[in-house]
């Protein structure tokens, strides 16, 4: 009871402090007439899961150094409640303008509105939210799951094409309730609903990780008898369950092909060693754009509500030739 009182005190008493400063800057702005064009982001980052995430991080730590803009970062290590309380924080520290990248799709409607009521601007990159008021954010940028989902859906049927035999399939899910997970399962549900063969037999959670990929990989080698295909929701899960598939006595990207998304430079490795066979990209390089984005909403200009990033597919053969100029 105690401790948290204390910690409440101390929280308040730096936020003061902070306050301070950001309004003394202001004044000294205000003299030169409207406004400061400084700008100060709160930055609420899902957590360090992922070679996308670590390449999504430097983008964006790179971006605000180069812009000039100043950037409170924080990593919520995957788990709404820290990124909740993150959003708080920077409210409290009046940053001009609020990033993030939610963990999962739902439950973000309260803390949005308490940003809307300190006149902070909210702008959601890389994932989205499933707020149906519009007003609680200006602008999302990032990728087109669904899109993704679709790709690897259609790489699948060209792959079986002309072929009756069933295809077995398994799916490593990324986080649970994220937007990346939701959309990429039903944009790839989606294209193979089209041909009876394509059976999804098992389907979990690898909550986008090395270890959990490689884990819930080894449950599914066990449980079922014939593999053919895994589609997993991103790299490292994949890199993950290689290392399974591997280890039990089976080669992956034959006995058992495999789909992947992002496109970060192991993936590339793995590829050009036959051992995945195509990957759906997923461009964490949203740094740049997202201090664009976030000066035209600090000036007050308008923005447009949903930028997408521009992203392709690789496949094997292509692996070796583009490894090189992989940034990520
Ligand atoms: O695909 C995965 C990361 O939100 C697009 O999050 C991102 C996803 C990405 O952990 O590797």
């Amino acid at each position: 009871m105690f401790k948290r009182a204390a910690a409440a005190l101390a929280a308040g008493a730096m936020a003061v402090v902070l306050s301070a400063c950001s309004s003394g800057g202001a004044a000294n702005d205000g003299a030169s007439g409207g406004g400061s064009d400084k700008i100060t982001i709160g930055f609420a980052q899902v957590g360090a899961e992922s070679g996308w995430r670590t390449a999504n991080t430097k983008s964006v730590q790179d971006a605000a150094k180069k812009a000039g803009v100043t950037l409170k970062f924080s990593d919520a290590q995957q788990k709404q409640e820290n990124q909740i309380k993150a959003i708080r924080s920077f409210i409290q520290q009046k940053v001009d303008i609020i990033a993030f990248s939610p963990v999962v799709e739902s439950g973000w409607d309260t803390v949005l509105k308490e940003a809307k009521a300190a006149k902070i601007p909210v702008i959601l990159t890389d994932r989205s939210v499933d707020s149906q008021d519009e007003s609680l954010y200006v602008s999302f940028l990032g990728s087109d799951f669904v899109e993704e989902g679709k790709k690897a859906g259609d790489w699948l049927v060209k792959e079986y094409a002309g072929k009756s035999d069933p295809v077995n399939i398994v799916q490593l899910e990324g986080t649970t309730g994220s937007a990346p997970a939701n959309d990429r399962k039903s944009g790839f549900a989606d294209v193979i609903k089209g041909d009876p063969k394509f059976k999804v037999l098992a389907s979990q959670t690898g909550d986008f990780t090395r270890a959990k990929g490689k884990e819930v990989m080894q449950a599914f080698l066990k449980s079922q008898p014939k593999i053919d295909v895994l589609y997993a929701h991103n790299d490292d899960m994949a890199l993950g369950a290689i290392q399974a598939i591997e280890e039990a006595g089976k080669q992956p990207g034959k006995d058992i092909k495999i789909i992947s998304i992002d496109g970060v430079k192991d993936a590339f490795t793995a590829m050009s060693q036959g051992k995945i066979n195509v990957v759906v990209e997923c461009n964490p390089l949203l740094g740049d754009q997202l201090m664009e984005l976030a000066k035209k909403v600090k000036k007050g200009e308008s923005v447009e509500r949903r930028i997408k990033t521009e992203e392709s597919v690789f496949t094997q053969d292509q692996a070796a030739a583009a490894l090189p100029t992989r940034q990520y």
